[in-house]
């Protein structure tokens, strides 16, 4: 079997992977991905007990056990550009072989779970709101260097958002989450297609000083409906873990706590409690 290059799969001196830090036994099969490392404690401060602390720039983990269930957290930073690295490196952990460089026969699929801030996109999907997202639309370029599968219905969906929106600079690409974590983790949960944009301000139709290019941003994305499928909500990372999870055969479920109204142009007053909220939800049904 062909042997992946040190070039391609950066392994550090003592067997961690380049960039997480970790070793292949500090994964566990769940993974609760957070954007703020400082999010990292405020998940495993419900755990029973942490055996592992480690961390590199802005990817902190650590693994416990929460009951008996053993639950890696691990925080992303901002955007689909660090999802590149934490996916394909999780991937790495558990499905290659670090001595022989080579792929495992055996494949592991992980359960991943986005804990995540959103702002909505949709009148009635008021701040505080938790909600849990189908699909990702990426708005990001991270997809167009990878080849990607999509089903005869996210394709029909696609085309009719593509048609919908503003031409933009990369094509948008559709991706779904997994239906067995969606009915786990969050089947009282409101549900939409959370849009990823590549940037905060001008990506997310945030006017300060710097002049946008696309003022109707929010309000196209905001006023798609396809039957009963609709974008609900605007975030950083979403699209890029469903992405990436399909094409390495791993579950992915992005839960959103919803912080910004941008419709009402409100922001929460006590966001703190809301993404408490969230993960005390996530950790019941994990
Ligand atoms: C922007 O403030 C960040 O918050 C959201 C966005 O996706 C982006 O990462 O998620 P997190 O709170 O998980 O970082």
């Amino acid at each position: 079997m062909k042997s992946i290059s040190e070039a391609d799969l950066i392994i550090n001196a003592d067997g961690s992977i380049y960039h997480l830090n970790i070793l292949p036994e500090d994964v566990a099969d769940t993974i609760i991905t957070v954007g703020d490392p400082d999010r990292v404690e405020e998940v495993t401060k419900h755990f029973d007990s942490i055996e592992l602390k480690k961390g590199k720039r802005e990817f902190k983990t650590q693994t416990g056990y929460l009951g008996n269930k053993r639950i890696t957290v691990i925080s992303t930073g901002i955007g689909t550009d660090n999802i590149d690295i934490v996916l394909n490196e999780l991937d790495a952990l558990v499905n290659i072989n670090f001595e022989t460089r080579t792929v495992n026969e055996n494949l592991k699929s992980l359960n991943i779970i986005r804990v995540g801030t959103s702002g909505s996109i949709r009148e009635d999907i008021e701040v505080g709101t938790i909600l849990a997202s189908t699909h990702g639309l990426g708005l990001d370029a991270l997809m167009s260097y990878y080849e990607k599968d999509i089903s005869i219905e996210d394709k029909f969906l696609l085309q009719t958002i593509t048609q919908h929106l503003p031409k933009l600079n990369s094509q948008p690409y559709l991706t779904s989450g997994s239906e067995m974590l969606l009915k786990q983790i969050a089947f009282d949960m409101p549900q939409g297609i959370t849009a990823t944009a590549p940037g905060f301000y001008a990506p997310q139709g945030r006017q300060v000083r710097a002049k946008i290019s696309q003022p109707n941003l929010i309000e196209k994305l905001g006023s798609f409906q396809l039957k009963n499928q609709r974008i609900t909500n605007l975030e950083m990372e979403t699209a890029g873990i469903y992405a990436l999870a399909n094409a390495l055969g791993h579950h992915a479920l992005s839960v959103n706590a919803i912080l910004a109204q941008r419709i009402k142009l409100q922001f929460a007053t006590n966001p703190e409690k809301i993404v408490e909220n969230m993960i005390v939800k996530v950790l019941e049904r994990v």
